[in-house]
């Protein structure tokens, strides 16, 4: 007996010991920004210890309980205590209380709002709804993971929009659209009976930025995710996602009515079609109650849509409302439409498309539009649309995936990207209507308001592939939340709950992430070049000119002569510019005055234009690939000199990516240099040197990669 007791106390010590003596563990990213390190100084972790000793529930609601439990994890980890989850405060002081509902005293705040504050010395998150305190639990976590002090606490914070969700790109046979992280995380094949782990942890990321919806499949969708079995499938997922308050919706394949439902037609006046919808959207919700709706890509890209009997997008979008009219669920339909019009510009199809369908819609129908009117470029104008729908619900859609900035290899931090765009004065209300105000509804009033994000996430450990595009993640879902948020202050929050604490390099990594962006469209796209690709959105090949479709080459756009660059959309040109209200054009339709990040997006500028700047288009655009290229050098620098301050293997997978960036970059600007030289017939200016390859050089080297 004794012997045994021995033994195990041996064992014991062994193990504690061991754990100490043990490195830690190299951080492989799994964990996002919940990472719920110790923090290193003990005072502070006494003191935050001190205000919370104890969670208080008193629910049985699976969603108060997922943040209960998010809230004890995470302080276990923060403070390395465990924190009991208790169900009645009595007289004790110094805990952590979890409110919702009438009584919570949040009369004022919206729905999903929440408040975080001190109240009888205890600190009591509090919401109308179980999914407010859930994010008011996350805000709380992000208070202490960023090291800010539990007194005087007034986190206060409603959603600016009600459906803030992640569309992902994701196929039946695990393959992602543009993705660059990897697989699905959804494992089709597995599902309904074995869940994923994974797949709580992708929806605790998500409820700690406020995200209330994933579409689960790709917009070019598989009839496939509309028949029983896949729908089995789906409602497993939404079954993990609930408890964060996750609600999951289906890209559908328009003519799916045919496809599987065996019906000759899916024209959206047809009675049986429409019956056809209206049983499919019942069976949906038996299976999944809280489902959140359909989004449709139709007539698009060779997606078949409305338009193939004679219908316009309305009528589609219509059709699908009257089948979850029953239901709280929603239609988000997507206006990226473009024809094979070797004559007209794509730049002005959606408005031409859309705009005379403005309040046509179901009021369960919300329009998808993408931020930009050509596609996700670097930089882009934002879209006609938001400046001339005012009677129609607008969401905005925006691509977290890296698919024009450089894969999950180059470093591009987006929120500057997603602000730009939000905070452009559309003159729709007069001055003081920008895109953020159409979309959050306060300008036109839309009774419903989304944001959606093109997921970049996939089956990598780490989930993003680059270590730093987990940031976008973030920065999107902290945006659809608060557009008002700067991105200087998410890079910030990011940096100091994913990489460190330690204020030196979160400065640093701050500054390169803030300047990335603008890096990548100097030796990518600058001075408003757009579209510089063909079949891969990679490889630089500025002089395709051989497609199927005008507008899928790259001449198309930058329309490079022996007079000069850039397209015309002025009333001399495609005068897309008039789809603009007139405070718009009027900043962009002169080219003496239109700034130059737009300048090539509306004008066909002389080689020898004296600038602005006082230089030459020429030497201008030399000057921007010459320094994009060597600022990536400057990135490494700074990543050098945080090395001490992150973890090792982060460190080193993002000083990889970053060479592999440096020597991609000056492929990009050697690729559109000796392109357009030909053109320009100018020597590169001094002080930048000729690149020390060819044009044909160049056109090898993309060769080559399309062979891969
Ligand atoms: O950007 C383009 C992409 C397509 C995508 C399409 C869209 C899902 O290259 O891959 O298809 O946009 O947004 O529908």
């Amino acid at each position: 007996m004794h012997c045994k007791k021995l033994i195990g106390f041996l064992s014991f010590l062994l193990i504690v010991i061991s754990s100490y003596a043990k490195p830690p563990l190299p951080d492989d990213g799994y964990r996002l920004w919940l990472k719920y390190d110790r923090i290193s100084d003990a005072s502070k972790r006494e003191a935050y210890a001190r205000s919370a000793q104890f969670i208080v529930l008193n629910s049985s609601s699976p969603i108060l309980k997922a943040a209960a439990e998010e809230l004890q994890m995470g302080l276990q980890g923060l403070l390395g205590k465990n924190v009991p989850i208790i169900a009645s405060a009595g007289n004790r002081t110094g805990g952590v209380v979890l409110t919702s509902g009438s009584n919570a005293g949040v009369q004022s705040m919206n729905a999903e709002g929440y408040q975080v504050t001190n109240r009888a010395s205890n600190i009591v998150v509090a919401s109308k709804t179980d999914a407010g305190v859930l994010y008011g639990t996350f805000a709380l976590l992000r208070h202490i993971q960023t090291l800010q002090p539990l007194n005087a606490l007034s986190l206060t914070s409603n959603p600016k929009v009600r459906y803030r969700m992640l569309n992902h790109w994701d196929n039946t046979n695990g393959t992602i659209e543009r993705g660059y992280a990897g697989e699905s995380l959804w494992k089709w094949y597995e599902l309904p009976e074995r869940l994923d782990p994974r797949y709580r942890d992708y929806a605790r990321a998500n409820a700690s930025l406020g995200i209330n919806g994933t579409v689960v499949n790709n917009v070019n969708a598989s009839a496939r995710f509309l028949t029983a079995e896949y729908l089995q499938k789906v409602a497993a997922l939404a079954n993990v996602f609930r408890p964060y308050g996750i609600r999951v919706y289906l890209s559908v394949y328009f003519p799916a009515p045919k496809v599987i439902g065996g019906l000759k037609t899916a024209d959206p006046l047809d009675s049986d079609v429409r019956k056809w919808w209206a049983d499919k959207t019942k069976e949906i919700y038996r299976l999944i109650p809280d489902f959140g709706g359909y989004l449709v890509k139709a007539n698009s890209e060779g997606e078949p849509g409305p338009q193939d009997y004679g219908r316009n997008h309305a009528d589609g979008a219509n059709m699908l409302a009257e089948a979850l009219k029953p239901y709280d669920g929603i239609v988000l339909w997507r206006a990226f439409v473009y024809k094979a019009d070797p004559k007209a510009d794509r730049f002005k199809a959606a408005l031409d498309e859309f705009g005379d369908l403005d309040g046509k819609f179901d009021p369960k129908v919300i329009v998808q539009v993408k931020n930009g009117p050509i596609d996700f470029q670097p930089r882009e104008p934002f879209s006609p649309l938001f400046g001339k729908m005012p009677k129609t619900p607008l969401a905005m859609e925006f691509q977290i995936t890296q698919e024009y900035l450089g894969f999950a290899t180059h470093l591009v931090y987006e929120a500057p990207i997603f602000k730009e765009c939000l905070e452009t004065d559309t003159y729709a209300g007069g001055k003081g209507s920008s895109v953020a105000r159409v979309v959050d509804g306060s300008l036109h009033g839309y009774a419903i308001t989304a944001m959606a994000g093109v997921a970049n996430t996939g089956s990598d450990r780490n989930w993003t592939g680059h270590p730093m595009a987990q940031a976008n993640w973030y920065a999107f879902g902290r945006l659809a939340w608060d557009h008002t948020l700067s991105s200087e202050a998410i890079a910030r929050e990011w940096v100091n709950m994913t990489l460190t604490t330690d204020p030196q390099a979160v400065k640093r990594i701050t500054d390169l992430m803030l300047r990335s962006r603008e890096i990548y469209v100097n030796y990518n796209t600058p001075m408003g070049l757009s579209r510089p690709w063909a079949g891969v959105h990679f490889a630089p090949e500025p002089w395709q000119d051989k497609s199927p479709r005008p507008d899928w080459t790259a001449v198309y756009y930058h329309r490079a002569d022996s007079t000069g660059l850039g397209f015309d959309r002025t009333q001399t040109g495609s005068n897309a510019l008039a789809q603009y209200s007139p405070e718009v054009q009027k900043k962009w339709n002169n080219p003496e005055t239109c700034p130059l990040p737009y300048l090539l997006w509306f004008h066909h500028v002389p080689w020898t234009k004296k600038l602005a700047t006082g230089r030459t288009l020429w030497d201008e655009l030399c000057t921007h690939f010459y320094t994009g290229a060597d600022s990536v050098g400057w990135m490494q620098q700074q990543w050098v000199q945080v090395k001490g301050a992150v973890d090792p293997e982060t460190y080193a997978n993002v000083a990889g990516r970053l060479a592999t960036q440096h020597k991609e970059a000056i492929w990009w600007r050697d690729a559109w240099v000796l392109y357009l030289q030909q053109y320009a017939r100018q020597p590169i200016p001094a002080p930048f040197k000729k690149p020390d390859r060819t044009l044909d050089d160049v056109k090898q080297l993309v060769h080559i990669y399309l062979m891969r």
